[in-house]
C-alpha cells in the first residue's frame, strides 16, 4: 500500500489514470518506439495521506529517468506569465525585503530568473538553486544543486542568511520535502520567510483540471496540508494568495514558528477548505467520476470532427497535454499535430501520443477547422494573439472544466 511521503501514514488513492510517460520526453522522430525517451512508463496514480491531508502521486519515478537534460520549460514562454513574475519582485520588493539593509535572496528552482532579475535589479543580492542544467538564467548566480543542509550552510558560509526563499511551480515537485525544510532552516534569517506558489488542489477540482497531475508535480497542496506540512518541520502558514495563474494557484508565506502571526486570510481559507469537505472520500469520488466524464466528452467530439473530415490541430504541447493524450488515447489520427512555442520541443514528438510538434507558424498554413488548446491556463493570451483563426472560421475546443467548443 503507498504511504505518506512526508509522515508514512496510508494514502487513499482516489484517482487512477493508468500508465503513462515522463511529460517532458519529447522524442525524435528517428527514436525507435521502443528505445526512445517516451519509453519508460509510471502509474498516474493520485491518493490522500489519511493524517496529514497532503494529496500527492502514489508512485514513485525511479531515480534515473529524471531530471531531464535540456529540461524544455521556462517560465518566460508566456507574456502573462513574464509580468507575473516581474509583479511578483515588485512584491516581495515591496513587502519581505523593504527596510532590510542589504538584503540577500534565493529561489529554488528558477529557470529563467525573471523574479531574481527584477530583485538584482533594485539591489538584491541574488542567488538560485537550480539543479536542472538550464542555462539561460538572464545572468543570475546560480548554484547547480538542490538546496539541502549541506548547499544551504555553503551559501551560508559565503553570503551570510538570507531573508526571503522564493519557489514557484517546483516545491510541488521536490520528492525530499525533509531535505527541503533542513535547508530552509539553515539558509533563512531567524526572521526569514519563505514564500513558494503552486497549483491549488482545491481548484484542480473545482475545474476538474486532471491534466495538472502527472510526473513532475508529486504533491498537490492545499492551505490544510501546507499548515500540517510547516508545523512538522518547525515552521507556520502565515500568509496566502490566491494568484489566477496556472489555472488557479495560492501563494504561501511560511516563517519560523513563534516569529510572526498568520494573516486573516489562513484562517479564512482553512475554514473554506473544511466546508468544502476538499480532501473527504465522497467529494474525491465525485471529482473522479467528473473525470471519466470529460475524458468520454473528449474523445467523443474528436472522433465525431474525425469522422466527418474536419480538421482539428493541438496547441501547445504543454505538460498538461501528455496527461489528456495518455489518459484519453490520442493520438495523430485524431490530432495530427500540435503547434508550440518552445524550439526544443519543434520537429520532435509528443511523449507516447507520438503527435508531431511544430512551429506556431504552422498554425495558420493552413488554419485548421477545430484547435484543442492543452493550454487552456493561457487561453486569454493565446485567442487574443489567435484571433485571426476566429475571423477565418476556427473554433477553440476547451476541455476544462468541462469539453467545449468556443
Ligand atoms: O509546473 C510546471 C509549469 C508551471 O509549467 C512545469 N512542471 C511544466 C510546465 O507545465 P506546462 O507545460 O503545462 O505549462 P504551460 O505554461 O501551460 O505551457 C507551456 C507550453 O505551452 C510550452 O511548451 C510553450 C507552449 N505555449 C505555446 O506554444 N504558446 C505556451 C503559450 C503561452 C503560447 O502562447
Amino acid at each position: 500500500m503507498p504511504t505518506c511521503r512526508i509522515c508514512g501514514t496510508p494514502l487513499h488513492t482516489f484517482l487512477d489514470l493508468g500508465h503513462h510517460p515522463l511529460s517532458s520526453a519529447f522524442p525524435a522522430p528517428a527514436e525507435a518506439p521502443g528505445a526512445a525517451c517516451d519509453a519508460f512508463r509510471y502509474r498516474l496514480a493520485v491518493g490522500r495521506c489519511e493524517r496529514c491531508a497532503l494529496v500527492q502521486l502514489t508512485d514513485d519515478i525511479p531515480h534515473g529517468y529524471r531530471p531531464y537534460p535540456g529540461y524544455p520549460y521556462h517560465s518566460s514562454g508566456s507574456t502573462v506569465m513574464r509580468e507575473h513574475f516581474r509583479a511578483t519582485g515588485r512584491h516581495l520588493l515591496r513587502t519581505e525585503l523593504s527596510g532590510t539593509h542589504t538584503p540577500f535572496a534565493v529561489e529554488v528552482g528558477c529557470t529563467d530568473g525573471v523574479v531574481l532579475r527584477c530583485l538584482a535589479d533594485a539591489g538584491v543580492r541574488t542567488l538560485a538553486f537550480e539543479p536542472s542544467g538550464y542555462t539561460g538564467h538572464g545572468g543570475i548566480r546560480v548554484h547547480r544543486a538542490f538546496l539541502t543542509a549541506a548547499s544551504a550552510r555553503e551559501a551560508v558560509a559565503a553570503e551570510g542568511p538570507a531573508q526571503i526563499v522564493y519557489a514557484a511551480n517546483t516545491v510541488c515537485d521536490i520528492a525530499d520535502l525533509p531535505g527541503l525544510f533542513a535547508g530552509l532552516d539553515e539558509l533563512l534569517a531567524p526572521g526569514g520567510v519563505f514564500v513558494f506558489e503552486d497549483p491549488y488542489f482545491g481548484e484542480i477540482v473545482g475545474r476538474t483540471a486532471f491534466d495538472q497531475f502527472y510526473d513532475e508535480h508529486r504533491y498537490y497542496f492545499t492551505a490544510t496540508s501546507v499548515r500540517a506540512l510547516a508545523e512538522r518541520f518547525g515552521f507556520r502558514l502565515v500568509g496566502i494568495e490566491r494568484l489566477p495563474v496556472h489555472g488557479g494557484q495560492l501563494r504561501y508565506t511560511l516563517a519560523r514558528a513563534g516569529r510572526r502571526p498568520p494573516s486573516p486570510a489562513v484562517a479564512e481559507l482553512l475554514a473554506e477548505e473544511a466546508g468544502r469537505g476538499l480532501t473527504d472520500p465522497a467529494v474525491l469520488a465525485a471529482f473522479a467520476g467528473r473525470v471519466d466524464g470529460v475524458r468520454e466528452d473528449l474523445v467523443a467530439l474528436l472522433e465525431e470532427l474525425h469522422a466527418a473530415g474536419r480538421t482539428v490541430a493541438g496547441y501547445a504541447a504543454t505538460a498538461k497535454s501528455c496527461t489528456v493524450t495518455t489518459y484519453c488515447g490520442l493520438g495523430p489520427h485524431l490530432i495530427p499535430y500540435i503547434c508550440d512555442s518552445t524550439p526544443a520541443k519543434q520537429g520532435r514528438l509528443t511523449p507516447g501520443a507520438r503527435i508531431p510538434v511544430r512551429p506556431p507558424d504552422a498554425f495558420a498554413a493552413p488554419y485548421p477547422d477545430y484547435a484543442l488548446l492543452f493550454a487552456w491556463n493561457h487561453a486569454a493570451e493565446i485567442m487574443a494573439r489567435e484571433r485571426a483563426f476566429r475571423a477565418a472560421g476556427g473554433r477553440w475546443i476547451l476541455y476544462v472544466p468541462g469539453v467545449r467548443v468556443v
